[in-house]
């Protein structure tokens, strides 16, 4: 069993903290499906982040951080609650209403008398609970003039770009809504970078000049890899990836899947936006369909147009970053403050054919995670023990003061932000995916992932396929080992380590299916 941290006083265990200081503030960003590949202190092959980087440069950067379901509904409840989804209840997306009397860390925030509150993307159905203050998106949001929930139920149309509206709104709440006698946790929760990855305008060109390098595995047929073959997320699919909805190539009389959502999303911008939006993809649109393009050719080029639109919204989102790390600056909270950035989950830029994430490959069960330390913390660069997002609410109340509940399954990182490697630090993360049948068609599964390289991953229900990856000799997930001569030592430690897990989180359902 891993080492719970119960914290009785904040005066006993953290006297740095309270001499310094009164208690710190939190401001934890999120994105949706922003991946490591996209942000440049962890990848610079794509695209440049200077806002994001400049978190880390004067912070740290977790270089082993996970999820422990890769959706974002499951995600953000494991965040909330710091628990599993098996434990939170929130398992899929689909049908998913999250339990909002149940115990969460922003409630526990709030009874330690912190100011609570969220704006953007929530994405959990029920409204939600143990804020002060609340302004969310039904749904997935709209990037176009945005709707949002109010505290009073009601459906309020705003103007403008999603992300500076969040953004406005996030920076509003700081300096003139709040209680400024008190110490504040505000959740901010972006809509980019999500499908279909619409820029705003002063971005709409942007990119238009680059062209991304191909993954290596952007050919991957997925050999010894049953579930892999059977998901619907290949860019080159255009029953996956729609040409219209997703690379914008449309034209007047083209009907396709998802079409007119498409037409309904760019509807909500104004006349005058709208044209200048036409006014830059029509005519690529026209290009396109003059070139007839087929195979490889159509597949390289919806690739490009994936990567370009993924990149402007980004843009937009750095910049925003930027804009809240400046405020704080200015309002002299940033000494105070434990800023975090990250995401939802990670994302597929086209390693396998795909885009989406669900898979507990690499590139889909990591998530970026970047923190800037208030004084009193002194860890600077690279984390290199494995997180996980149940980690968060530990972190934050233990941060807070806050006792942290026996049941909470995530592990306090306060210990790795003052600059200590504990011995005892887990080696292994417990993954569990549930929403099959759904979109994309990622069949369910768990599986183990060890500090040392190793992943053991078992598809189950209707489908009965383990996996086995050797992430040292085989970091692109291409080659399954599972059965294998030679393997079986490692196997079976592997599912002994799985076993463990699955008893230590008490995943009963789970622990069934492994003599599938
Ligand atoms: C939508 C998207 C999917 C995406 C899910 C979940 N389809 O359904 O591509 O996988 O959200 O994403 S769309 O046609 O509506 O764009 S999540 O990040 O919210 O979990
Ligand atoms: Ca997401």
């Amino acid at each position: 069993m891993e080492k719970k941290i119960i914290l009785p006083s904040i005066l006993t265990l953290l006297p740095a903290v309270a001499a310094a200081q009164a208690r710190y503030n939190i401001v934890y960003i999120m994105t949706d499906d922003h991946t490591a590949q996209m942000m440049s202190c962890y990848d610079n092959r794509f695209v440049e982040t200077p806002n994001l980087d400049r978190i880390a440069a004067d912070g740290v950067r977790f270089v082993n951080s996970y999820v422990a379901n890769s959706l974002s509904g499951p995600s953000r409840a494991c965040m909330l609650t710091g628990k599993h989804s098996h434990k939170n209840g929130f398992t899929h997306n689909e049908n998913g209403i999250f339990d909002g009397t149940q115990q969460t860390m922003p409630k526990l925030l709030q009874q330690a008398g912190y100011q609570t509150a969220i704006i953007g993307k929530w994405h959990l159905e029920s409204l939600p609970t143990g804020f002060d203050y609340w302004n969310v998106l039904p749904g997935q949001g709209d990037y176009y003039n945005p709707d949002f929930i109010t505290m009073q139920n009601d459906t309020v149309r705003e103007h403008g770009y999603i992300t500076n509206v969040i953004t406005d709104k996030a920076i509003n709440w700081m300096e003139h809504s709040r209680d400024k006698s008190k110490p504040f946790a505000l959740f901010i929760h972006h809509k980019p970078c999500h499908r279909c990855w619409l820029p705003e305008m002063k971005y709409l060109t942007a990119y238009e000049d680059k062209t991304f390098p191909v993954p290596e595995t952007f050919y991957d047929q997925h050999e010894g890899r049953l579930a892999a073959q059977q998901q619907e997320m290949q860019i080159a699919d255009n029953r996956h990836m729609d040409i219209v909805y997703d690379t914008k190539m449309y034209r007047p009389g083209i009907r396709t899947r998802l079409s007119d959502l498409y037409l309904k999303m760019i509807g909500r911008l104004d006349s005058a936006d709208l044209q200048r939006y036409n006014d830059v993809y029509e005519p690529m649109a026209r290009d396109f369909y003059r070139r007839n393009l087929t195979g490889k050719q159509l597949a390289e080029f919806k690739y490009q147009r994936y990567m370009r639109d993924y990149a402007k919204v980004l843009k937009s989102l750095d910049d925003n970053v930027g804009r809240t790390l400046d405020y704080l600056k200015q309002a002299g909270l940033l000494d105070n403050t434990l800023v975090v950035y990250t995401s939802d989950q990670g994302f597929y830029m086209g390693e396998h054919g795909w885009f989406d994430k669900r898979f507990m490959y690499e590139e889909s069960l990591s998530t970026p995670l970047v923190m800037r330390l208030p004084k009193g913390l002194k860890a600077r660069g690279d984390i290199q023990e494995m997180v996980q997002n149940i980690d968060y609410a530990p972190t934050f109340l233990q941060i807070a003061g806050v006792a942290v509940p026996a049941d909470i399954q995530g592990t306090s990182l306060l210990p790795l932000l003052q600059g200590k490697h504990p011995k005892n630090w887990r080696k292994s993360v417990y993954y569990h995916y549930y929403e099959y049948p759904a979109e994309h068609s990622v069949k369910r599964h768990y599986g183990v992932r060890t500090s040392d390289g190793w992943k053991l991953i078992h598809f189950y229900r209707d489908i009965n396929a383990w996996e086995l990856y050797n992430l040292n000799d085989d970091p692109n997930e291409l080659h399954n080992l599972y059965g294998q001569p030679g393997t079986e030592q490692k196997t079976a430690e592997l599912k002994k380590e799985l076993i463990r897990l699955q008893q230590q989180y008490d995943d009963q359902a789970a622990l069934k299916f492994n003599e599938m």
